[in-house]
């Protein structure tokens, strides 16, 4: 079976950030995994529209195209499933945006066969075991949701969790590594000695599970902080290494430090020969404490990304992120004294924010900048993207207001985000607007590289 996986452009007038710097991890993950389990029996290409066009004539060539869906590309994954349907091919969709609207996406495109929601290596290769003409019963297959002949929408109750251990290393011979790293450089000249690649040491966060949805805008949506196995990672690192040149780590996982003992064990069974690799690493605030710090330097980290999201305690209490105002600043601290430099996101329009907890956010903007260890630095508009608990809010609200948003798959997020800063902040959204101005305004000319505003969307996005 020929098969082509896709991670259409974003299409969406949302600033699309670091765009085509990060591989498509999701996709090289399924890809991997598809082929050992199934051998010659498929034949995989993907094509990431970030670092590629697609030729159109191309969606004719496969028996089934799989596409990585988000909100924000969802437009024109929709637009290549109706032409892969009119040349007769079987389409699944998998990735953020279906897995949070699986049934409104199977309902209303008909050119969407089959949604996969949450992880997909499992599943996929069920599904095609499936459409092989092997045994294997559509009905239970896990995370599935698919139109019966009769037109019924059905979505399967079968589940499973991946044991991350067990997963192959995702291979980058699907797509042009070099590309990825090209772009990462011209878009951080001062880092242009950096070869880049990026990768997950784990899948989940404790905080959005102990807290059932966890911070308001997150539309993350793994479930249970799980790891990938140490050894593997390692050896990850050493094939991007070897094969690619690889001299600089981005591990984008939304929780890994959470576990500590987890964390030393990764850094204190770090190989000799990979001990001058450094490390771009997420983190949330609270787990930075001062034993953290010295792990981090023996990794080579030298940047931190981390989600302040606001400088005032009540907001950030709305917002169920978890933290305080004296967590930040020691965080700030820890990792500034530590020789390292912070990446600090922001998120306004958090539930109740008012003038007053705007002018805190600013204030706290200056004593980063006056810290002296920013290097980049972002501030974004809450958007309520599906799969978020802000957009859960919403749900529960609009269908009553006569917006059928329980029924839709395709999502005004322009709108959203007006609606939502009317009914959940004291400030319009022109307030917020003109916040997120003052303080790119104030770290633009401080941190080492200050990304532009697409770049600011989307790392509160991702955080
Ligand atoms: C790294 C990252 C990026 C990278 C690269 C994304 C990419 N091309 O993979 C960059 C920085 C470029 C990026 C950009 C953006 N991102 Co981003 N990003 C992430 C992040 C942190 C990790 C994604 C990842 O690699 N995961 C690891 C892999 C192994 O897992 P996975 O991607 O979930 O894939 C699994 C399943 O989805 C499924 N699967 C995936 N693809 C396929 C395909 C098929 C056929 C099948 C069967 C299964 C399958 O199986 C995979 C393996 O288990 C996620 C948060 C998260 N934890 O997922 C946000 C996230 C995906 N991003 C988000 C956002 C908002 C954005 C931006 C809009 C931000 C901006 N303003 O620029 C853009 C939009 C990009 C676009 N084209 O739409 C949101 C999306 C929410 C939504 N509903 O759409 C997320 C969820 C973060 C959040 N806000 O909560 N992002
Ligand atoms: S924003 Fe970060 S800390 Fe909050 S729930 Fe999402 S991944 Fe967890």
């Amino acid at each position: 079976m020929r098969i082509l996986m896709i991670n259409a452009r974003n299409d969406t007038n949302v600033s699309h950030s670091r765009k085509g710097m990060y591989v498509p991890l999701g996709i090289l993950s399924v890809a991997t995994y598809a082929e050992a389990e199934l051998a010659d029996r498929v034949a995989i290409d993907v094509v990431d529209e970030d670092v590629e066009d697609l030729a159109l004539d191309r969606l004719a060539d496969y028996d089934l195209v799989g596409f990585y869906a988000t909100t924000f590309n969802y437009g024109q994954t929709i637009a290549y499933a109706k032409r892969v349907k009119e040349h007769g091919g079987t389409t699944v969709l998998a990735g953020p945006h279906p897995t949070a609207l699986p049934e409104n996406v199977v309902r209303n495109k008909p050119c969407v066969d089959f949604v996969i929601a949450g992880e997909g290596e499992v599943p996929f290769v069920q599904l095609l075991r499936h459409l092989l003409d092997e045994e294997v019963d559509i009905a239970g297959i896990p995370h599935l949701t698919h139109r019966r002949a009769d037109g019924d929408v059905i979505r399967n109750t079968a589940r499973h969790d991946n044991n991350l251990e067990a997963l192959p290393i995702p291979s980058r011979k699907y797509v042009p590594m070099e590309r990825y790293i090209d772009n990462y450089q011209r878009a951080y000249p001062q880092h242009e000695h950096l070869r880049h690649g990026s990768i997950m040491t784990s899948k989940g966060c404790h905080w959005r599970d102990k807290t059932d949805g966890g911070c308001v805008f997150c539309a993350r949506h793994d479930e249970g902080l799980r790891f990938r196995g140490i050894d593997q990672l390692w050896n990850e690192i050493r094939i991007l290494k070897d094969d690619y040149g690889v001299n600089y780590i981005w591990d984008a996982a939304d929780d890994s430090l959470n576990d500590t003992e987890w964390f030393k064990a990764f850094v204190d069974r770090r190989p000799k020969d990979l001990e001058d690799i450094g490390f771009f690493i997420y983190s949330r605030v609270t787990p930075i404490r001062p034993d953290i710090i010295s792990y981090f330097q023996r990794l080579n980290v030298d940047e931190v990304y981390l989600g302040v999201e606001s400088g005032d305690t009540g907001v950030l209490k709305s917002a169920v992120k978890g933290q305080s105002l004296k967590s930040i600043r020691r965080a700030l601290q820890l990792i500034g004294d530590g020789g390292m430099r912070y990446f600090p996101s922001f998120v306004l329009g958090l539930p109740g924010e008012s003038e007053e907890s705007l002018e805190a956010t600013y204030r706290l903007c200056e004593e980063i900048v006056d810290q002296g260890s920013l290097e980049r630095a972002s501030a974004s508009i809450l958007m309520p993207i599906p799969g978020s608990p802000s957009y859960a809010k919403l749900l529960q609200r609009l269908p009553a207001e006569g917006v059928p948003l329980d029924k839709a798959d395709e999502i005004d997020l322009v709108a959203l985000e007006k609606y939502w800063a009317d009914h959940y902040t004291e400030v319009d959204h022109a307030t917020l607007v003109h916040y997120k101005q003052r303080i790119d305004d104030l770290m633009s000319g401080t941190a080492v590289t200050f990304g532009t505003a697409g770049e600011a969307e989307d790392l509160a996005a991702a955080e």
